[in-house]
């Protein structure tokens, strides 16, 4: 954001410059409103703040517990919005490689406030906006989500998982994963009880 700021000061200094051409009185005030017009671009920027959509389950090996559409067992990765506004995902990131990040961007998905989205993990793109170009490894690897911006949603790195069995967050979108053999893909992981 400090490009937009230099932007915004330059075309206020030269409308303030292009004034005393035409005006009189007013030059004096219009420069002293370049700083305030500086400062308030600055809180403009901030709204780039922490993502609210984090990965709250995946399933790595899935046998029997969720088909797609097309009838496939396919690896999973839920998403939790813990925010209170929707989100729309157009240009996120998705990916299975800390060292790849932009394995996979994100098409037109919004997630709800409070909600949750399911994407397939199958490489398979052309079954939807819901699946990803890249499957999960049963025997581990990484996870990450990050915004338009770059900016880090969610990392992490996971080991080796059992068939039909989830890693999920508890609560939802919490500091603390454990492994389940009740998993609920597409909504919330409740207590973990
Ligand atoms: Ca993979
Ligand atoms: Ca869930």
């Amino acid at each position: 954001m400090p490009f937009k700021t230099t932007l915004f000061a330059l075309i206020a200094l030269s409308f303030a410059a292009a004034l005393p051409g035409c005006g009189d009185k007013e030059t004096t005030t219009d420069d002293s409103e370049v700083p305030t017009d500086d400062s308030s671009a600055d809180d403009t920027a901030t709204p780039v703040e922490t993502p609210t959509v984090v990965i709250n389950e995946f399933m790595a090996s899935n046998a029997t517990i969720i088909a797609d559409a097309e009838g496939g067992y396919a690896d999973w990765i839920e998403l939790y919005n813990g925010g209170d506004a929707a989100v729309d995902l157009s240009g996120w990131f998705i990916t299975d490689d800390l060292a790849s990040p932009e394995k996979h961007v994100l098409g037109a998905i919004t997630i709800e406030a409070g909600g949750y989205v399911l994407l397939w993990a199958d490489d398979d793109i052309l079954d939807g906006d819901d699946h990803l170009a890249f499957k999960l490894s049963g025997d581990g690897e990484d996870l990450a989500l990050y915004t338009p911006e770059g900016v880090a949603a969610d990392e992490l790195t996971y080991q080796a998982q059992t068939t039909d069995q989830s890693a999920a967050r508890f609560p939802d979108g919490g500091e603390t994963w454990a492994i389940t053999d009740a998993p609920t893909p597409g909504a919330s992981n409740g207590d973990g009880t």
